[in-house]
């Protein structure tokens, strides 16, 4: 059965570990996910972007997360959905069977994500699902940032106060300086962990962190064997997630760290031999590396054996 992501982050958030909430596409890495778990022993946040649900269609996203938590009963285990973009796409979601969705009016004015957030909040709690909301603009900060642009783009404390209060959104992405994909920094890496803190005290929700990829050295290897080019990339540094998670976020979104190791061994096999047409004999070693990336993620984390 599956339940909401509000009753899993509720408990990493009173026991302060963080969650991983990892993207799927397909079966095969929806797949590597659950065993991830289960091996593990780790709660689970699955979630799909609006662009997965178009591709996989949403029956089959619903479904296929519904059959894998009946095979696993003992996992808690929630259906995300990731950066809903309208009411009318959230509605969609829960009616569907998602268990837990994400509004993401980030982009509009102040006042305007309230009062779409508010909807969702009112149409979601009604049918017992959890609500993530957004604020501050997903962008790395440069080294040499002032105070001034970091406040133009980042998450302002005093704000999301009021928004929590107002919302009453069960959990919050704060940006603090990551951005979606392999390019997330130009510079050293650098977060704004004291405007984390800021935001923890003055919401004392959980707390979400987006383009949490780290691109683990090991992962960056095989991908450039492999003949890929990640020329210029930077993930979130393991330490910077940890300290993260200390900090208070409780749910780490990822999804281009296991992207990029499941294409690494797709590429090997290809490299390896240009006659192999069978599909498992590339999804089966690319699933065997996403799940190393997860359980060691799991670890990393504090998730594992939180079962
Ligand atoms: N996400 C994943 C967004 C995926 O449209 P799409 O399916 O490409 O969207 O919300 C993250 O925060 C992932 O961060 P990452 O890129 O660091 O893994
Ligand atoms: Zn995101």
């Amino acid at each position: 059965m599956l339940i909401s992501a509000s009753e899993i982050l509720v408990k990493a958030h009173k026991e302060s570990y963080g969650v991983g909430a990892f993207n799927f596409v397909n079966f095969e890495i929806l797949k590597s996910i659950f065993e991830s778990a289960h091996e593990a022993s780790s709660p689970l946040i699955v979630q799909a972007s609006e662009g997965a649900i178009k591709y996989m269609g949403i029956d089959m996203v619903v479904g296929m997360t519904k059959l894998f938590a009946q095979k696993y009963p003992h996992i808690p285990v929630a259906l995300h959905l990731d950066h809903g973009t309208s009411f009318e796409s959230c509605k969609n979601a829960i009616e569907a069977g998602f268990t837990s969705v994400m509004i993401d009016a980030s982009h509009h004015s102040f006042e305007e994500n309230l009062e779409i957030t508010k909807r969702v909040v009112d149409f979601a709690h009604s049918h017992g699902v959890s609500v993530e909301a957004e604020l501050g603009r997903l962008m790395g900060i440069e080294d040499n940032i002032s105070v001034d642009e970091k406040d133009a783009c980042l998450v302002n404390p005093l704000e999301a106060e009021v928004f929590v209060k107002e919302s009453k959104v069960d959990f919050l992405a704060p940006a603090i300086g990551t951005s979606h994909g392999a390019f997330k920094f130009k510079g050293e890496p650098k977060l704004d962990f004291e405007r984390l803190l800021e935001v923890k005290r003055l919401t004392n929700i959980p707390l979400v962190l987006h383009g949490a990829s780290a691109i683990p050295q090991s992962v960056r290897e095989s991908f450039l064997q492999s003949g890929g080019d990640l020329k210029g990339s930077k993930g979130v540094p393991f330490e910077f997630l940890k300290e993260a998670v200390r900090g208070g976020i409780n749910k780490i979104n990822t999804d281009t760290d296991l992207r990029i190791a499941f294409m690494a061994e797709v590429r090997k096999v290809a490299n390896e031999n240009n006659s192999e047409f069978d599909l498992r004999k590339f999804f089966t070693p690319a699933m065997s590396a996403v799940k190393s990336v997860i359980i060691d993620r799991m670890k990393l984390l504090g998730s594992a054996n939180k079962i």
